[in-house]
């Protein structure tokens, strides 16, 4: 089948289309094929959401729960779970990280683990295509990446919605906020609430520091994802929220350009990088560019640019 074909199938709503379109977009030889996909699922309207954080923070139990959560609402769901080892074993393995509970008949979730991008917590270009095409045939589209402070950057761009995932007691997320090394996040999740005060505070201290920064406004949500599970119906509304408050066209608009630069950068590297000028220069460029353009005739444009 192909890419044009997948393509409208998702954007048709047929899930069933998922693991095929993966497939191609993951098939470094099939480029063409790939952007016709993406083109074709057309800008879906499932709401992309990124969740980050350190290894070990409880982003795979988290998402077993807020998957039951989805479910129970009705919603489809479609995991990305981008592991950070597959650059060392040479392809993505499920292994551990993927290790989301799910009901493996039920044909409203898809769940697929990915290669990493070249950084840590970056987001191969494959991602960031499935993703958007997937938005077209589901209602949700998480990306889980492992990463805190600078590196979750890729995701931001890629997604409508980014919830930043600590566990108590660790302290990186204070510390990174108070830097500014971190960009504030669109939902602070603080995991393991059931270890009871050790939680708590790790709680107030996100809320003092965000409201430091006059971001008071920023949920800060703790969740217990084992028994006793809470929190989760909470951060699934506070998404919810998020993703209302949103432009979602010009949310879309500008994935589009950042998908198409991160294309670029793939195909062309640091070279073809510095021969725009540089990102900022690339991205305030393309922020110049017609809304309505796709990313293929972004790509052609970034291409012709650089020549
Ligand atoms: N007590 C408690 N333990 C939890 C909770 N959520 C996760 N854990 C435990 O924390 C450990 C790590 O959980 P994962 O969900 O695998 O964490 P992760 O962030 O996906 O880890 P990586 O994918 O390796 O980065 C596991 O032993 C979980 O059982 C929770 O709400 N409460
Ligand atoms: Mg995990």
């Amino acid at each position: 089948m192909t890419g044009a074909e997948l393509g409208a199938r998702l954007r048709a709503g047929d899930r069933t289309a998922a693991p095929a379109a993966l497939n191609l977009l993951e098939t470094r030889t099939a480029r063409l094929q790939a952007s016709a996909l993406v083109t074709a699922a057309g800008d879906g309207a499932g709401h992309i959401v990124g969740v980050t954080g350190p290894p070990g923070a409880g982003k795979s139990t988290l998402l077993s729960a807020l998957l039951r959560e989805w479910r129970r609402e009705g919603r489809s769901v479609a995991v990305l779970a981008v592991d950070p080892s597959s650059k060392r074993s040479g392809g993505a393995l499920l292994g551990d990280r993927a290790r989301i509970e799910h009901d493996p008949a039920d044909r409203d979730v898809f769940i697929r683990s990915m290669a990493a991008g070249e950084r840590l917590g970056g987001l191969a270009p494959a991602t960031r295509a499935a993703a958007q095409a997937l938005a077209s045939a589901f209602d949700l589209v998480v990306i889980e990446t492992v990463g805190v402070g600078q590196s979750e950057t890729d995701v931001a761009e890629a997604a409508d919605s980014v919830a930043v995932v600590v566990q108590p007691g660790s302290g990186d997320a204070l510390q990174f906020l108070k830097a500014g090394i971190m960009e504030v996040p669109d939902v602070l999740v603080v995991t393991k609430a059931d270890l009871g005060p050790v939680a708590r505070r790790a709680e107030q201290d996100l809320c003092s520091a965000l409201g430091a920064l006059g971001a008071r406004e920023t949920p800060v949500v703790a969740v217990s994802s084992v028994a006793p599970v809470r929190g989760i119906d909470a951060l699934a509304h506070a998404l919810d929220a998020h993703r209302a408050s949103l432009d979602l066209a010009a949310v879309r608009t500008r994935a589009h350009r950042l998908g198409a630069l991160a294309d670029f950068i793939a195909e062309h590297g640091e070279r073809g990088l510095r021969a725009l000028g540089g990102r900022r220069a690339a991205v305030r460029w393309l922020a110049e560019q017609d809304a309505a353009l796709d990313e293929p005739e972004l790509l052609r444009r970034l291409e012709a640019r650089a020549a």
